[in-house]
């Protein structure tokens, strides 16, 4: 298959919602896995699999992982969806167990905030692959494919939510898979050790509206997690390059206070 142009791939994701890049982390990917597991002793032990473990924010917390933010590919991938500017928002490291339903992550309407997600396994239709109901994200399908409705298919549909219409992102441990927050998503059939991390990225907040989703996303998602917008080894270890995705959510840190309420698209 040719390699889609720069181009190709913004118009692709601005209209299905979600990006595949096949081998962008190939060469990197033995070194991540075992930085990602090197994180884990200190989420303490889950030995039976019986519930997810998770540790935000994760890439913060080794040095090696938090060159994701300088890497070429990532960047210009990232760059090209959202601004080379952007905002690193924060990360989850995780170990999943068994389905996740659907839901979306966030709603802004700037639509603007994405997710860069590496499963660490391979993972396929029934193994545990992030499923995405293509286009879901635009602001009129955020009314037709209802999440709260979507998420109980069985009661509104009669349909398990693995058989609700999707398309399958099969992953091989090296890919890299870009989703916009607002796109409907979830996984099925996956291990009671499902190894995954994403990075949450924003456009850089440029008017007063991009500014108060910020606010909002910093209060809402980042806040309940962590008690600074970004780890000491993020900090320490950042370039004048890095720092550019590092600015400005220190800068709106103290304001919102109180969660804002999720932003609907209505
Ligand atoms: O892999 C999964 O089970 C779900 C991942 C997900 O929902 C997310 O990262 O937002």
């Amino acid at each position: 298959m040719p390699t889609a142009s720069l181009a190709q791939q913004r118009a692709f994701f601005e209209t299905y919602g979600f990006l595949k890049l096949p081998g962008l982390l190939k060469n990197e990917i033995a070194g991540i896995i075992s930085e990602f597991e090197a994180v884990f002793p200190q989420v303490g032990p889950n030995p039976d699999g019986s519930k997810r473990r998770f540790f935000v924010p994760f890439i913060d917390q080794r040095p090696a992982l938090c060159t994701l933010l300088d890497h070429p590919g990532l960047l210009e991938a990232a760059g090209n969806l959202i601004g080379p500017d952007f905002n690193y928002v924060g990360s989850d490291g995780n170990y999943y167990t068994g389905d996740t339903g659907w839901h979306r992550d966030s709603l802004y309407q700037s639509s603007s905030y994405i997710k860069v997600a590496l499963y660490l396994d391979r993972v396929t239709k029934d193994t545990g692959c992030l499923r995405v109901i293509p286009g879901s994200h635009h602001d009129a399908n955020i009314k037709i494919f209802d999440g709260t409705i979507t998420a109980e298919s069985e009661g509104n549909f009669g349909v398990h939510g693995r058989d609700i219409p999707h398309f399958p992102l099969e992953n091989e441990p090296g890919d890299v898979l870009l989703f916009n927050h607002r796109v409907l998503h979830a996984s099925f059939g996956g291990s009671t050790s499902r190894r995954m991390f994403t990075m949450n990225l924003g456009r850089r907040a440029k008017d007063p509206k991009e500014v108060d989703d910020l606010i909002s996303y910093l209060s809402y998602h980042l806040k309940p997690h962590a008690p600074t917008p970004y780890g000491k080894t993020m900090l320490e270890t950042a370039s004048p390059a890095r720092m550019v995705h590092l600015t400005q959510p220190p800068q709106f840190w103290a304001a919102g206070g109180e969660h804002y309420k999720l932003r609907t698209a209505k």
